[in-house]
C-alpha cells in the first residue's frame, strides 16, 4: 500500500496554477466565441477580459500604480476589528484597487482606477423607496453617523472564475434597513447605482441597462453576513471600489455586490436586476457561488487567486455555507441560478 503523508506546508495540488488547462480553456472560448460570432457579443457580457485579454492581472496592476489610485481626502476610518476573516490572507491593495470591475468606469480591469476621478461622491445621498415606514433622502454623512464600523475580512469570488479577500470595513447591512422599518411587504431589498453619464462615463455606452440594479430578498439582506463597506485595508473606499458605500455579500457571485448606491428600494415583487436581465441563461437573480453548477462558458469548480499564481477549488456559498445554507433549503440550486 502507498502511504502518501503531506506537512501542513506542502501546497495543495487544487492551488497550483495550471497554466497549460488555463490557457487552452481560454483558446476554446476564444475559439468558440469566434465560430460563433459571439466574440463581439462578448464585450456586452461579463468575462470580457477572461475570453480576450491575455493576461488580465499583470497590466492591470501596472497601469493602477501610475494612476491616482489615492484619492488626496482619502481619511483614515476608525473601526474595530472582528473575528470574520481572521484566518484568511488579505490580497494585497494594490490588486483590491486596481483590479476592478465596474463597467459604469470601463469594462477593462485597470479603467476604473484610471478612471476613478470621474466620480465625485460629496455630497452624497441615498433614497429609500417602497414598503417602509421610513423613507425619504438621506445624506450619506447622516446614515454612517448612525453606525459604528467594523471590519470584516471576506473572500470576494467573481463570475469569472477568479477571487480575492478584502478587508472590508462598514457595517451590518441588517442595522441600516431596521432603521427604515420595512413592513410585511417588503420580501425583496432593491439597489441602484448613480446614474449620471458625466460621473460614470462608461454609461455613455449602453453595455448594460443603466443604472446597475441589484437585489436581495429580505431575509438574505438581514443575513448577518451581508454588509455595507465604506472602507478597505482601514481607509474610506476609493472610488474604484464603489465609493462612498457599495454591498458586500460574500456567499454570492461578484456582480451582487453593487457599488456607489444611490438608491434602496422595498419591492414586494422579484426585481429585474442588472445581469440577470441582460443575460439570463448565464447570469440569474440568485448568484450565489456554486462549484457544481458551471457557467455556460466556463467552469466554476475553481478559482485564479488574484495576486498571487495560485489557484484553489471553488467552495460552495464561496464558503460560508454554515451561515447561509438554511436560507435555500428548499431551493433547486441547480435551477435557480
Ligand atoms: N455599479 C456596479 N457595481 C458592480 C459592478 C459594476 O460593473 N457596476 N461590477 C460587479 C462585479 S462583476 C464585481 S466582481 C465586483 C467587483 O468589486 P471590486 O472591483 O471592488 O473588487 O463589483 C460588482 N459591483
Ligand atoms: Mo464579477
Amino acid at each position: 500500500m502507498l502511504i502518501k503523508t503531506t506537512k501542513a506546508s506542502d501546497i495543495k495540488e487544487s492551488e497550483v496554477c495550471d497554466e497549460g488547462v488555463y490557457y487552452s480553456r481560454r483558446k476554446f472560448i476564444k475559439q468558440a466565441a469566434a465560430g460563433t460570432g459571439l466574440l463581439a457579443a462578448s464585450s456586452l457580457y461579463l468575462p470580457t477580459s477572461l475570453a480576450m485579454s491575455d493576461d488580465p492581472v499583470a497590466p492591470a496592476v501596472a497601469n493602477a500604480k501610475s494612476s491616482p489610485v489615492v484619492k488626496t481626502k482619502q481619511n483614515t476610518l476608525k473601526f474595530k476589528k472582528t473575528q470574520y476573516g481572521t484566518k484568511l490572507k488579505s490580497t494585497p491593495y494594490e490588486y483590491i484597487t486596481g483590479y476592478n470591475n465596474f463597467y459604469e468606469l470601463g469594462t477593462g480591469k485597470s479603467d476604473p482606477a484610471r478612471n476613478a476621478e470621474y466620480l465625485k461622491t460629496e455630497p452624497w445621498s441615498i433614497t429609500v423607496e417602497g414598503q417602509a415606514e421610513v423613507t425619504g433622502k438621506f445624506n450619506f454623512e447622516d446614515i454612517l453617523k448612525r453606525h459604528s464600523l467594523q471590519e470584516r475580512i471576506y473572500r470576494l469570488r467573481c463570475v469569472e472564475a477568479w477571487s480575492m479577500v478584502v478587508p472590508w470595513v462598514g457595517f451590518p447591512l441588517a442595522d441600516l434597513i431596521k432603521y427604515f422599518k420595512p413592513n410585511s411587504k417588503a420580501k425583496y431589498v432593491e439597489f441602484q447605482t448613480l446614474y449620471n453619464p458625466k460621473l460614470l462615463p462608461g454609461q455613455n455606452r449602453r453595455v448594460l441597462d443603466w443604472p446597475y440594479t441589484e437585489a436581495l430578498r429580505i431575509d438574505e439582506a438581514m443575513n448577518s453576513l451581508s454588509f455595507m463597506a465604506v472602507g478597505i485595508y482601514g481607509k474610506q473606499i476609493l472610488n474604484q471600489n464603489g465609493a462612498p458605500i457599495r454591498l458586500v455579500v460574500p456567499w454570492k457571485y461578484g456582480f451582487k455586490n453593487i457599488k456607489s448606491i444611490v438608491k434602496i428600494r422595498f419591492v414586494e415583487k422579484l426585481p429585474r436586476t442588472s445581469w440577470w436581465k441582460s443575460a439570463p441563461q448565464e447570469y440569474g437573480f440568485y448568484a450565489n457561488v456554486n462549484p457544481a453548477v458551471d457557467h455556460p462558458r466556463w467552469t466554476q469548480k475553481r478559482e485564479r487567486i488574484i495576486g498571487t499564481y495560485r489557484r484553489r477549488k471553488t467552495e460552495l456559498f464561496n464558503g460560508y455555507s454554515e451561515e447561509v445554507a438554511s436560507m435555500y433549503s428548499g431551493l433547486d440550486l441547480k435551477k435557480n441560478i
